[in-house]
């Protein structure tokens, strides 16, 4: 088997991002040396830290597929040639947050959409939204890849942007709370890359992924086991032509992460 799981909603509780529910499960993925990757909309700084509290030393992906990250002491994926970033090794599917927030600024004044992005929070306001810590709120802020939104216009002025969006090779996907402007990726892409990075063709492990909201919809479709886990704040999405099977947790965020993997790993 292989893992790969989202955070936020998922191994991390929604409100206070604890993951104490799930250690059962995770002392058994470190028993049995299966590699868990985490898979997320979150940034590459968040990673680093956030790998290092979970003990987790496989490469992540962040920002909702737009990057594999090699950190700079794992030893995976030596033999294969990636982008230098901050001291990390990034295989790049989307366009730079750059190119993105310049668009998005460009069009909010031009067509008066109403929106507010992470680019224009401070780390106050983003813990206010959040309820991240200001640490933790600041690598939240560092993105290379994508512009986290939340819409405040009308559902037509909404529908005109995600038209806009498609013009310009860019789309918006759904998280836990934001919606995330970027690049044409998403969380099975990068999943799909990995594992076929990983394994020779004639080698593949059984893949299960595990995530809770829209963005996570491509990873849990291309998996051969997708584990929607159910979320106390909105209804689990709903998967269109799945690969392999899904199933529903029945507990909420990481204790029903911590019961379906023990289930299918046991
Ligand atoms: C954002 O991501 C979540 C994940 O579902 C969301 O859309 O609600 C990201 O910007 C991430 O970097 C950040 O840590 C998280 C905090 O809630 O929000
Ligand atoms: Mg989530
Ligand atoms: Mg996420």
């Amino acid at each position: 088997h292989i893992i790969f799981t989202d955070l936020d909603g998922t191994l991390l509780d929604h409100d206070d991002y604890s993951f104490s529910a799930a250690a059962p499960a995770l002392a058994l993925l470190k028993e049995k040396s299966i590699a868990w990757i985490l898979n997320t909309s979150k940034t590459s700084a968040e990673l680093r830290l956030l790998s290092a509290r979970l003990d987790n030393p496989y490469p992540y992906i962040v920002e909702n597929g737009a990057a594999v990250v090699v950190p700079a002491e794992c030893e995976l994926l030596a033999n294969i040639d990636l982008e230098q970033v901050n001291g990390e090794r990034h295989k790049r599917f989307a366009p730079r947050r750059q190119e993105i927030v310049e668009m998005l600024h460009r069009w909010r004044d031009e067509k008066a959409y109403q929106f507010s992005g992470f680019s224009d929070l401070d780390v106050p306001a983003l813990q206010k939204i959040t309820g991240l810590d200001s640490a933790d709120a600041e690598l939240a802020l560092q993105r290379d890849y994508s512009e986290p939104i939340r819409w405040q216009g009308s559902e037509a002025q909404w529908q005109k942007f995600n038209e806009d969006l498609q013009a310009a090779g860019l789309q918006a996907l759904k998280g836990g709370r934001f919606h995330h402007i970027m690049g044409p990726t998403n969380k099975g892409v990068a999943m799909s890359w990995l594992v076929s990075c990983l394994y020779p063709a004639g080698a593949m492990p059984r893949v299960i992924a595990l995530g809770d909201s829209g963005n996570d919809i491509a990873m849990l479709a291309a998996a051969d086991i997708g584990v929607v886990v159910r979320s106390a704040h909105h209804a689990p999405p709903e998967i269109l032509s799945p690969k392999g099977d899904i199933v529903l947790t029945e507990q909420y965020g990481p204790a029903g992460w911590n019961e379906t993997l023990l289930k299918l790993l046991n």
